[in-house]
């Protein structure tokens, strides 16, 4: 099985949702329209979706209420990209422009409150309390990391642990849930509905350690965005914290005379090359190896199905994607 017969495989539902999304966005109200519609043709993954879909065959698969947490959670992401691009000052997403830069952040910020809110419209629908317990707990904890981050800016002394705790907040959560809640809403078992959660949690990991080792060795062509944009933000991701504690003397400095200045954006291209060489890049790969193997393991506690091989492929591409 490859990753287009998986996407072949969920089309059709994958279609409605995507009818859905665009009904969800689509307010009488010109501006925000043109702003949501926007963000919604600039498209993705729509790994949220897949990840709700596939874990719903864990349990009674019934479209409805399953397309209604996939929309919602797809919302959610699309609401937070919104916002995160405001925080991070970034112009292109995905290859165009973001809504702060076509537009401006304020009209961002309430085009992200929107979708948020229509996000949440969707999930009402669902009457089980635990499913809004879990989603606004989780909203609430990606708060949280994006203020850490704000808090760690420049920060060059951080811990494994605090890195960690940063990335799960602000991607793996969001990954875990899906899996989760479209298991919980198919009434799959409580064992299995664990194993899904922790499952989405460790690919949500090695999603976004292969996102920041991207952020260092991609190229703006593929990425959608410029290279390096963490660093310019003064977001410490792992290969620049692994340069700053196994670096030469020279590469520690050159790094750490960044972070003092906070930022001159003429040092970035060489930090990066430091970076790249320095070895944190295959330490970082190589953790997101691990949280790979960990979702394979939780996988293989499932019981043998097409989907099982999904989610298997899935998890695979997303350590060994260029994009
Ligand atoms: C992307 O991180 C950030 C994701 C979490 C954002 C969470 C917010 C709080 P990046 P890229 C804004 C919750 C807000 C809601 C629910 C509206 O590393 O590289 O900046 O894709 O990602 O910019
Ligand atoms: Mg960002
Ligand atoms: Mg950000
Ligand atoms: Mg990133
Ligand atoms: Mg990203």
């Amino acid at each position: 099985m490859n990753l287009q017969q998986i996407y072949h495989n969920l089309k059709k539902d994958l279609e409605q949702i995507e009818e859905d999304l665009s009904f969800a966005v689509n307010p009488e109200y010109q501006p925000l329209r043109q702003t949501a519609t926007h963000l919604l043709e600039a498209g993705g993954k729509r790994m949220r979706p897949v990840f709700v879909l596939l874990s719903g065959r864990f349990g009674d698969y019934e479209l409805t209420r399953l397309k209604q947490v996939a929309v919602s959670l797809e919302l959610i992401h699309m609401a937070t990209l919104v916002h995160d691009d405001v925080i991070d000052d970034a112009q292109t997403r995905r290859g165009r422009l973001t809504v702060k830069a076509k537009w401006d952040n304020r009209i961002a910020m309430y085009t992200g409150d929107f979708i948020l809110a229509q996000a949440l419209a969707e999930i009402a629908k669902i009457e089980q309390a635990e499913v809004h317990r879990i989603l606004s707990t989780s909203i609430m904890r990606m708060c949280l990391g994006e203020i850490d981050q704000i808090e760690d800016l420049y920060n060059g002394d951080q811990h494994l642990r605090q890195y960690l705790r940063r990335i799960k907040r602000k991607t793996a959560l969001l990954m875990a849930i899906s899996c989760q809640l479209g298991a919980i809403v198919s009434g799959a078992k409580p064992e299995i509905v664990r194993d899904l959660y922790a499952y989405g949690y460790y690919v949500g990991m090695a999603f976004q350690l292969t996102d920041d080792v991207l952020d260092i060795v991609g190229e703006e062509r593929v990425l959608g965005k410029p290279a390096g944009s963490d660093l310019l933000q003064g977001n410490i991701t792992l290969p620049v914290s692994y340069t700053l504690h196994h670096g030469d003397a020279a590469e520690k400095k050159m790094i750490r005379n960044y972070l003092q200045s906070r930022g001159e954006v003429s040092q970035v291209e060489q930090i990066l090359d430091v970076v790249r060489q320095a070895g944190g890049i295959e330490y970082t790969l190589d953790l997101s190896k691990q949280y790979l193997q960990k979702a394979q393991e939780r996988l293989d506690r499932l019981p043998d199905s097409s989907e099982r091989e999904s989610l298997r492929m899935i998890a695979e591409f997303i350590v060994r994607r260029s994009y």
